[in-house]
């Protein structure tokens, strides 16, 4: 498998083209993007994708939470065969880069067009899938979570974005059908395989010198939210030593967290990216913060220790500052390996076209990770610059762009006629 290479490639011209207009879509001033899912721009990409597929003849449809899937047919296979899928997202975080996502989708389109333009004879169906919020603006791995294990309306229905927004809310401003939102799980066997193309957003290739990343795994990931009370006072009026102020507490614990880290791995990391104080005042003394805690760790029992040791620190906080100190898990996504045979093939498919490879695990959280619950699930990476990514500065070489999405296409060509 692998060993046969197709006898094209994509066209990196188009590739590139696809790239820079999309990065239009949510535009900063800083050269990156903002394209939280869901949002005008995210609106505006979707329908430049539709009018793409429209154009190149290829049959696009949404899922009731806003997966996409860009499906080629493979006439003589027998009816009903799973579907090679390969995809990532086209949300950003708020003031991401041009490349998170983007690279693998529009590679996975790439990949699709020169299929049907080439006429490959296939023995299944090849889909390239863009999944719906990627970067939980509402839910981390939302859309692929919607495929590979469903949302209850109840569980939809308490969702709310960044912005303190509905999920449901915006669905529907979306357009998207509200009474398929709950009927979105495929099940393990609907899907033949899945790989996906995506920047490394770390520097171990470019250290590596190596253009291509095989995929081992993918790092375990927590989501959580911390609330500290205190007591709303007034700035001037009130003594230091009287204040319960709610600040305090959260940010003792954020001085703390790398040796709470330290303490359970040397991978383990812990970030705070979203604080809400309340009032939010400045002559008044803070009664309520919220924290919102994103954690991971390679290993599932150290993640849970983590979140124990992250909890145990800010009750210490919280005590030491007459405070009190709620948490909530808001998630917990296992480390998942990848499969085997699928790194192979990635592998193989990089070494027939002389491309310099390396094993790496995942530190970034990817759709692939719930993929991998459905379907054996393959990962390549290309270095990122600086190994920047989450900010504009992200920056891959066009170079590298063209060498992972010809891989990505060996990859499918070969899991497609396999
Ligand atoms: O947060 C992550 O690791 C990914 O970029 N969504
Ligand atoms: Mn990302
Ligand atoms: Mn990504």
């Amino acid at each position: 498998m692998g060993d046969r290479l197709p006898a094209f490639a994509v066209s990196s011209a188009r590739l590139r083209r696809d790239l820079e207009h999309v990065a239009g879509y949510g535009a900063t001033v800083s050269g990156g993007v903002s394209r939280t899912s869901f949002s005008a721009a995210d609106r505006e990409v979707r329908a430049w994708l539709a009018a793409t597929c429209e154009q190149a003849g290829l049959v696009m449809r949404t899922d009731g939470v806003g997966n996409v899937f860009v499906r080629l047919d493979a006439p003589g296979a027998p009816a009903g065969a799973p579907p090679v899928w390969a995809g990532s997202h086209l949300d950003s975080v708020p003031e991401g880069g041009r490349f998170d996502g983007a690279l693998g989708s529009l590679a996975a389109l790439e990949v699709v067009r020169r299929l049907a333009e080439e006429r490959v004879p296939l023995r299944r169906p090849v889909e390239a899938v863009v999944f719906a919020d990627e970067e939980g603006n509402y839910h981390h791995l939302f859309g692929s979570t919607a495929l590979a294990r469903g949302f209850t309306s109840d569980e939809l229905g308490e969702l709310r974005g960044r912005d303190g927004d509905l999920l449901v809310d915006a669905l529907r401003g979306m357009g998207f059908d509200g009474a398929a939102a709950t009927r979105t799980a495929v099940r393990p066997g609907d899907v033949h395989a899945y790989a996906e193309l995506h920047i490394e957003q770390g520097s171990v290739l470019e250290s590596a010198g190596a253009a291509i990343g095989v995929v081992t795994a993918i790092v375990g990931m927590g989501g959580g939210h911390l609330e500290f009370r205190g007591r709303q006072d007034h700035a001037g009026t009130t003594p230091m030593p009287m204040r319960r102020d709610a600040l305090r507490g959260a940010g003792e614990l954020l001085v703390r967290l790398p040796d709470v880290a330290r303490s359970v791995s040397d991978d383990a990391v812990v970030t705070c990216g979203i604080l809400h104080v309340e009032p939010g005042g400045a002559n008044v003394v803070p009664g309520v913060v919220g924290m919102s805690l994103d954690f991971r760790d390679p290993e599932r029992s150290r993640l849970l220790d983590l979140e124990e040791a992250v909890v145990a620190a800010a009750r210490d906080a919280a005590h030491r500052h007459d405070l009190e100190v709620a948490y909530t898990r808001e998630s917990i996504t296992d480390p998942v390996p990848l499969d085997p045979r699928v790194q192979e093939l990635v592998a193989t498919v990089a070494a027939c076209h002389g491309m310099e490879t390396r094993r790496l695990p995942s530190g970034a959280g990817h759709d692939a990770q719930n993929m991998a619950r459905l379907a054996p699930a393959g990962m390549i990476f290309v270095p990122s610059v600086g190994g920047r990514s989450h900010s504009p500065a992200e920056l891959t070489t066009w170079e590298d762009v063209e060498a992972g999405a010809n891989v990505l296409l060996g990859v499918v060509h070969a899991l497609a006629t396999e």
